[in-house]
């Protein structure tokens, strides 16, 4: 399971054979969330150059494809901004006969996602997974004692608990769409609400803990945690098994350990998806259907350890990561999550004003 993930939040460009250069395909994606040998692979199979570029906010995304002539052809919002983003007309519906590995698709979890994009016009489940908190064991023993168990969002969001840990490090991820609902829910108010009340007592939780968030990223807690610069981040699932891989490659005696705490995690979808003004749609959907194949998406699952949406993929998944309930949630942990809720323009103003004032710690 030692692998190292290179893809940073650098651009790059993977140049195949000198006949693929006719064709290109421009793919947006989050960072640390594909296994380079992929596009090779593709690259190899297709004659279609892939040039690869990646984000680590939907808000980062968002404000790209908004903005209109963003040259991608393939990018990968979450469910949640997919569903407002269709609403602005940005993604073009997907020619499911251009798409035949579609059928490989779970149709329980594409019902689900079917909720953000009716009848899974437009996108395809790529992986998926949870919000919760990374931490360094050791380090949170030394501090809070051996018998400490870390299942509750107490660990960052209870100002007195989080103080205890303020020399070691507490990073939070830097978007309000990921980090309001989890302060709402920990404080048992809906996740999705924006009414002023619950937002108030939200941000005061948040603005209660500021002092010890040492930084607001949604990357750089991965080499954080795992060289132990850090001993805690909220963040995406898959992201804290990448670190504690690198801790353990490193040999320097650092783990890192990953839970959903007992009030809630956040459960999300991603999703493969085309703008409406892609240059290069035929590519797009060649680059689509090859992430539908079981023996691709199951690579991805086993390099980046998030949970894929391919019921033929589970035959390629290492057995051991299929096992794993930080990575593919047991009904316990199922029973503990909420999914992100989705916010209009109005909701999203509202969090936007409140995490400025947050960050800046006013
Ligand atoms: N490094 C990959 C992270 C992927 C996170 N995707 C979406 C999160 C939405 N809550």
């Amino acid at each position: 399971m030692l692998r190292e993930v290179t893809l940073g939040l650098a651009m790059f460009v993977v140049i195949g054979p000198a006949s693929a250069q006719d064709r290109t395909v421009n793919v947006y994606n989050w960072s640390d969330y594909i296994s380079p040998e992929t596009i090779a692979a593709f690259e190899a199979e297709t004659g279609i150059r892939v040039v690869y570029d990646v984000y680590d906010s939907n808000e980062v995304l968002e404000a790209k494809l908004l903005a209109g002539f963003s040259g991608y052809d393939v990018v990968v919002p979450t469910s949640t901004y997919l569903k407002r983003q269709l609403a602005a007309g940005i993604y073009m519906p997907l020619d499911r006969d251009q798409l035949p590995n579609w059928h490989n698709l779970d149709p329980d979890l594409m019902a689900r996602a079917a909720a953000y994009d009716p009848d899974n016009a437009h996108a395809a489940i790529y992986l998926w997974g949870t919000n919760g908190i990374g931490y360094n064991p050791a380090k949170i023993a030394e501090r809070l004692g051996p018998d400490f168990v870390v299942d509750s969002w107490s660990l960052v969001f209870d100002p007195e608990i989080a103080a205890q840990l303020s020399d070691c490090g507490i990073s939070f991820l830097d978007s309000p769409s990921e980090m309001f609902p989890l302060a709402l829910n920990y404080l048992g108010l809906p996740p999705d609400s924006v009414a002023s009340e619950d937002m108030e007592q939200a941000e005061a939780l948040l603005l209660s803990v500021r002092p010890v968030v040492r930084y607001f990223s949604s990357s750089q807690y991965i080499s954080d945690l795992a060289n132990g610069e850090t001993c805690v981040a909220v963040g995406f699932s898959g992201d804290m098994l990448i670190a504690a891989d690198r801790a353990k490659a490193a040999d320097r005696g650092v783990d890192v350990a990953y839970a959903v705490p007992k009030e809630g995690g956040m459960l999300w979808f991603d999703m493969l998806a085309i703008p409406s003004d892609a240059p290069n749609p035929d590519e797009a959907l060649a680059f689509i259907d090859y992430m539908l194949r079981p023996d691709v998406i199951a690579e991805q699952t086993n390099f980046v350890y998030y949970p894929n949406a391919n019921e033929a993929a589970d035959a390629f998944v290492d057995p051991e990561i299929l096992a794993d309930p930080a990575i593919y949630p047991d009904a316990k942990t199922r029973e503990l999550l909420f999914a992100q809720p989705v916010h209009d323009a109005r909701g999203d103003r509202a969090l936007t004003r409140a995490w400025t004032q947050i960050k800046t710690g006013q």
